[in-house]
């Protein structure tokens, strides 16, 4: 699936903007048959935002079920005879969409986008009404996984219920990322796969283009930004050598364009689609991460999609600040923790020269209860296949960013379970089968001699949390242990290593010296003893801290009003340790 843009054959119309929004608080929206009238009772809800703090109801907030959003549009009369398409960024986490009372599509997954073909239910030159259901219920089988806990005993009244989740970030939900309408013609581009790869200077891209049918001719080009085409060929797949190229690298994040067309028998334009593209190549050997043949070490965080009253949902204003923030303290890279981010995001940062490590939304794959076993019948078959079709769509979605540079499958899984080394090999082979050009892991909370599953991964990616999660404000070990234990997954596995996250809680304004949890000052003497082991160590390849910034999270009594191990807060400014990672990064190679 390719994101809607426009082009000399292509229209689209943002359906962002206030929708009406009914709460279905007795769960009988879809037999009282809601989508076939307008909405009753309804509130104004802001799309894209999660819908969570967008009221004063706190029954809003932590609601568990079904939730109504409507909005009429106009389908103008210049569209007659198109092809007409309505795309979603994303719903969290599961969407049944109903146009004009019709039921057009339905999507499981909170993270990656969907698109219906609605040609034969609008109608054209009049005002059309979408209805989507959105539900938020995890259970063992989604991705994230969680469990729906009905409360049968004596401590709580009859009904109540809670949705229990194995991750760390508040459960929001909504219609999180832009909704367009598409209006493409009859014949269209379907799909365009690019591959590169460099050869004695050279660039050598792959091309693969899939129109409606396969009948079709196609033309593409190649051009270099604001200049003439390079090269021009016909056919839906070949191979182009681009002599003396511009590669991509976060120094110098150049993208060439691609220019797809098809043609009908008289050579006449029916489509049009660009893609933006760069050259570049990835891969592991020996202890290095190798981009372009040279060995790049990466600087960044964990983050998440979170933000004050929209919650997850997607903001131009908070995209750009973000990657503001990111140049400015000399990040070269991100994980996309723990989900996939917009595909506003992705190209960003194809612009931006950040490198991603792209993450499946597969965090809780764990359990706190140590009598059980969650890959022995509660991750299961089902689990399995959900994670392959959510994977299968995100490398559909993201192959073509060369500010990808590897596909994490899971984080923190319970991967010390035997099991979980079949379930997570049919995904690396599905992983690699799929794409070949990328690294694949898995991100680790696990001990180096416990892990099933970090053999089969590319580069070895760790958590730790010496000083804070074990032995909580004892700085001084945090040399000793993590040192020796780097140092045996390294023997273990002959592998260069990403320390995926490493970070303490701190409260902004929260001064301590000698410095004490949650101070700004031990976030930073934190950082500083954990970086002297880094900096030691050649097969360390990257340093993620965590997080970017504060993010909400569920209530418990360890969070105080969420996590508060951002560098910046949750507003985006920053804490001591923000100035601290900025000298550092801006020197470190
Ligand atoms: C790690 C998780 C991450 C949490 C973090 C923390 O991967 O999602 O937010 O710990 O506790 O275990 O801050």
């Amino acid at each position: 699936m390719l994101f809607p843009q426009e082009s000399e054959t292509r229209e689209t119309k943002e359906l962002s903007g206030i929708w009406q929004f009914r709460v279905d608080w007795k769960g009988e929206g879809y037999t009282k048959g809601w989508f076939q009238h307008p909405l009753e009772r309804t509130i104004p809800m802001p799309v894209p935002s999660s819908y969570n703090d967008i009221t004063q109801d706190p029954e809003i907030r932590d609601f568990i079920g079904d939730v109504w959003y409507e909005r009429f549009f106009f389908v103008p009369r210049s569209w007659e005879g198109k092809s007409i398409h309505i795309y979603f960024g994303s719903v969290t986490h599961r969407a049944t969409v109903y146009i004009n009372g019709e039921k057009v599509t339905q999507h499981t997954g909170g993270f990656l986008p969907f698109q219906a073909d609605i040609t034969n239910v609008v109608k054209v030159g009049k005002e059309n009404r979408v209805t989507v259901v959105v539900n938020n219920i995890l259970d063992n089988h989604t991705l994230p996984p969680g469990r729906l806990l009905e409360y049968n005993d004596d401590a709580h009244p009859p009904g109540f219920r809670v949705q229990e989740i194995g991750f760390d970030f508040f459960n929001y939900a909504g219609i999180h990322r832009p909704v367009k309408l598409l209006a493409l013609p009859r014949e269209y581009i379907t799909d365009i796969k690019v591959t590169t790869n460099i050869d004695n200077g050279s660039g050598i891209v792959d091309y693969l283009i899939k129109p409606t049918t396969d009948t079709l001719k196609v033309e593409i080009s190649v051009s270099e930004p604001y200049s003439t085409t390079i090269t021009k060929r016909h056919g839906s797949k070949g191979t182009i050598n681009i002599p003396n190229a511009n590669l991509w690298s976060p120094a110098d994040p150049f993208l060439y364009n691609l220019t797809v067309k098809i043609l009908d028998k008289h050579d006449r334009c029916i489509d049009t689609y660009h893609l933006p593209f760069g050259i570049r190549t990835i891969r592991v050997e020996n202890n290095h991460l190798l981009l372009n043949n040279e060995p790049i070490y990466l600087k960044g965080f964990g983050m998440h999609e979170d933000m004050d009253i929209k919650g997850k949902g997607f903001d131009n204003a908070i995209l750009v600040k973000n990657f503001n923030l990111l140049k400015w303290i000399g990040a070269n890279s991100i994980r996309t923790s723990h989900y996939p981010y917009s595909e506003e995001f992705m190209f960003y940062a194809d612009r931006e020269g950040i490198l991603i490590i792209d993450e499946l939304p597969a965090s809780g794959m764990n359990t706190e209860n140590k009598d059980e076993k969650i890959f022995e019948g509660i991750i299961d078959e089902k689990t399995l296949q959900n994670h392959l079709k959510t994977l299968e769509e995100l490398i559909d979605r993201d192959k073509n960013h060369p500010s990808v540079i590897m596909w994490s499958i899971a984080n923190e899984a319970a991967t010390y379970e035997k099991n979980a080394e079949a379930y997570f090999l049919t995904l690396f082979k599905r992983a690699r089968e799929l794409d070949p050009t990328r690294p694949v892991t898995v991100v680790e909370n696990s001990s180096y001699s416990a892990t099933t599953v970090s053999k089969y991964v590319d580069v070895l990616s760790v958590n730790r949390y010496y000083s804070w999660y074990e032995d909580p404000g004892h700085l001084e070990l945090i040399e000793y242990q993590l040192e020796r234990d780097l140092r045996n997954w390294h023997n273990r596995f002959k592998k260069p290593i990403i320390v995926t996250e490493y970070g303490t809680d701190a409260i902004p304004g929260l001064h301590s010296d000698p410095p004490v949890m949650f101070s700004e000052e031990y976030q930073v003497a934190f950082l500083e003893r954990y970086h002297k082991v880094f900096d030691k160590l050649n097969f360390i390849v990257g340093e993620h801290v965590w997080n970017f910034a504060d993010f909400m999270t569920k209530q418990s009594i360890t969070r105080v009003n969420g996590n508060r191990k951002g560098i910046f807060t949750r507003q985006r400014q920053p804490k001591s340790a923000a100035f601290y990672l900025k000298k550092r990064w801006e020197n470190k190679k």
